[in-house]
């Protein structure tokens, strides 16, 4: 077994997007955990600040700073506070309604397209230029299994993370040689406090229906256990794609569940 990689004491700096809540937050704990100087972006502030609070107060090292994935210049701005960073984890983003292409609302499309993709866009490019200088950077995708094959109701958030996938795979072959990589983590149902949520539009018992019946369907953390394993490897070792779902699920579409 190959011993993982030890962050470069304080000079690791990690930014995690979509640090308020879920996979975020849960990745920030555990990268934090692992050695790395954790910088935290959401759009909520008072969440993020919170978050970096109890970070800090495990001992860790964590700072937060509001942020719109999909704001450019705001972006632009936040990447002029770094010189070096060792890795980003590309993660906020999300799925909004469940309607067939026949019927659902091109706006929805827009928006999942902003933020899983253009989002993901906007900080890799604002940020390769200090994680080339790290001198061993690592690029995370939080795609999704819906990046990798489509389900009924569920094309706008599957184009958009296709589109995720797509810049992964191909950042990979044009960054080949720099000392950066380029990691997709492709998790399946991940039961969050959000996710659905967001996706129904608040609507809980839509939200329920989700994961009814579904024993033990992926944690927040399983997925934020699985990044930090990831980007702890070696910086020689590329985890090109990772996908990982429940046991109860064996595609996008084959779920069992007990009900
Ligand atoms: C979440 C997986 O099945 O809801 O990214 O598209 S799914």
């Amino acid at each position: 077994m190959t011993a993982p990689a030890t962050p470069s004491a304080a000079s690791r700096i990690a930014v995690v997007t979509g640090a308020s809540s879920g996979i975020g937050a849960a990745t920030a704990r555990q990268l934090a955990a692992a050695g790395y100087r954790v910088v935290l972006t959401a759009r909520r502030k008072d969440r993020i600040e919170a978050l970096a609070e109890e970070i800090s107060a495990a001992g860790h090292s964590a700072a937060a700073y509001a942020l719109d994935v999909t704001d450019r210049a705001a972006v632009d701005e936040f990447a002029t506070a770094f010189r070096t960073v060792g890795v980003l984890v590309n993660n906020a983003g999300g799925a909004l309604g469940a309607d067939p292409v026949a019927t659902s609302d091109p706006e929805d499309w827009r928006r999942m397209y902003e933020t899983n993709v253009i989002g993901t866009l906007n900080l890799t490019q604002a940020l390769l230029p200090a994680l080339t200088a790290s001198g061993d950077g690592t690029v995370v995708v939080v795609s999704s299994t819906a990046g990798h094959g489509t389900y009924e109701g569920g094309a706008g958030y599957v184009a958009a993370k296709h589109g995720a996938h797509v810049l992964a795979e191909t950042l990979r072959l044009e960054i080949v040689g720099t000392p950066v990589r380029v990691i997709e983590i492709a998790p399946g149902m991940v039961k969050t406090d959000e996710f659905a949520l967001t996706r129904f539009g608040g609507d809980k018992e839509k939200a329920a229906r989700v994961y009814e019946g579904v024993a033990e369907p992926l944690t927040a953390d399983d997925v934020a256990d699985t990044i930090t394993w990831a980007v702890t490897r070696p910086g020689h070792v590329n985890v090109d794609l990772l996908v990982l779902r429940p046991r109860a699920q064996a595609s996008n579409t084959k779920v069992h569940r007990e009900l």
